[in-house]
């Protein structure tokens, strides 16, 4: 038992399942994927090497991995109806990076949106490799509306023919027009990425529009909305296939984890349930009367509120700044990020922003009636009403305790039991 072999790691296991079980997690990059999804992340799986695809292996013994990465394959494409999948990207900045490697030259110019106004660094920012290797430029969102300037982003493509245009975004809370990426694309030559880690959940469900008609390649990590394990998939069109492929393996991966395979496929098939589509469903109804409750105190949300599973408060007319305001809702339980608004005064380090969504939340099975309670209760520790806030924060762990009824995490020894507040 991990308990007794290595009862310090056992130990942090132990006290950071307690802090989710007890906490009430806003960060709209994290999720509680099922016990199941979990289990098998701990299969022999893990011990398998397999570097290369499906029936053409570097190495023997893959008849079931074989199996195993067909199946993730399969369901991804009914989840996205996309042509071509590739499963085997560990994170969503290597399959960023894959996609560069397939489709670009060292040196050539990518247009992405702007880190601090809700782009990923992995979208050109200069301290990155795709910032390093390539010409990177930004298009901004508008910093009076929080919208993306879909005129500014045609203008900036023309002026700068990109090899490579990168849509997709970790702090917009707003629907992406994928198909006027597209023309603009289009028109100066160039090929389009949508990195949908965010919404992929909400697109399989049918809450975003699809990118699949008009992107030539997609990426996602499959642990945000899409409630699966750490990773990340490819989706591109079938003239691609074979080039995406080559830069997965041996581009810029060896061996894929096949333990994480097997459950992203056990994640979609989950995800390919009616159940799920109820969840993403009740997760972009919360974040909109999450956001909406939050006006109603008095709060700014960046483009007046939320199309998706996210948004930015804005908090210019409040005294605090991002980081004070994470770092006091963290001591009642409360975890969200401090993040940027466009055109944000303060530096990242400090923003006049803090970013909220509701995918963990909603997993844990909060509805839509809660959102104005749990606004009050974030707005209580802002003022310094500690006690009012934390009253409710109880009130709503135990009436929403994580994997209630999981018997396999209860044997791992997690989640088996609430710790005082
Ligand atoms: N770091 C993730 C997020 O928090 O949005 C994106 O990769």
């Amino acid at each position: 038992m991990l308990k007794d072999t290595d009862p310090q790691i056992h130990n942090l296991i132990t006290r950071e399942s307690y802090r989710q079980q007890n906490e009430i997690m806003l960060i709209p990059s994290e999720n509680t994927p099922s016990p199941e999804v979990i289990s098998v992340l701990s299969s022999v799986f893990t011990n398998k090497y397999a570097e290369g695809y499906p029936g053409k292996r570097y190495y023997g013994g893959c008849q079931f991995v074989d199996e195993v990465e067909n199946l993730a394959i399969l369901r991804a494409k009914k989840l996205f109806g996309a042509d071509h999948v590739n499963v085997q990207p560990h994170s969503g900045v290597q399959a960023n990076e894959a996609v560069f490697l397939a489709c670009l030259q060292p040196g050539d110019p990518i247009l992405g949106m702007g880190l601090y106004h809700g782009g990923h660094l992995s979208h050109g920012l200069k301290v990155n490799l795709s910032g390093i290797y390539f010409k990177p430029y930004a298009y901004q969102v508008d910093i009076n509306t929080g919208l993306i300037d879909y005129n500014q982003v045609e203008e900036i493509a023309l002026k700068v023919k990109p090899k490579l245009i990168i849509c997709g975004a970790s702090a917009y809370s707003r629907i992406i027009d994928f198909k006027a990426f597209a023309s603009i694309a289009q028109k100066v030559g160039a090929k389009l990425l949508a990195d949908v880690a965010h919404i992929s959940g909400l697109i399989a469900t049918g809450f975003h529009p699809s990118p699949v008609p008009y992107a030539d390649f997609i990426t996602t990590t499959t642990h945000k909305t899409l409630r699966g394990p750490r990773g990340a998939i490819i989706l591109c069109k079938e003239e691609y296939a074979k080039a995406i492929d080559k830069a997965v393996f041996p581009g810029v991966q060896g061996g894929p984890h096949m333990h994480t395979i097997a459950a992203k496929a056990v994640a979609f098939e989950e995800a390919l349930q009616p159940e799920f589509k109820s969840y993403c469903q009740n997760v972009v109804v919360n974040s909109s009367h999450l956001a909406q409750a939050l006006i109603g105190l008095g709060y700014s949300i960046v483009s007046g509120g939320t199309d998706n599973h996210l948004f930015i408060v804005d908090l210019r007319n409040q005294t605090l700044t991002g980081k004070d305001s994470e770092d006091i809702l963290a001591k009642v339980g409360i975890i969200v990020n401090k993040n940027t608004l466009p055109g944000d005064p303060r530096s990242p380090q400090i923003t006049s922003g803090i970013r909220m969504g509701t995918p963990a939340i909603t997993s844990r099975g909060f509805v839509p009636g809660d959102m104005p309670q749990l606004a009050e209760a974030i707005h209580f520790a802002l003022i310094g009403e500690t006690f009012k806030s934390q009253e409710i924060i109880e009130y709503f762990i135990r009436k929403y305790p994580l994997y209630p009824h999981s018997k396999t995490l209860r044997e791992f020894g997690y989640f088996h039991e609430m710790s005082p507040v």
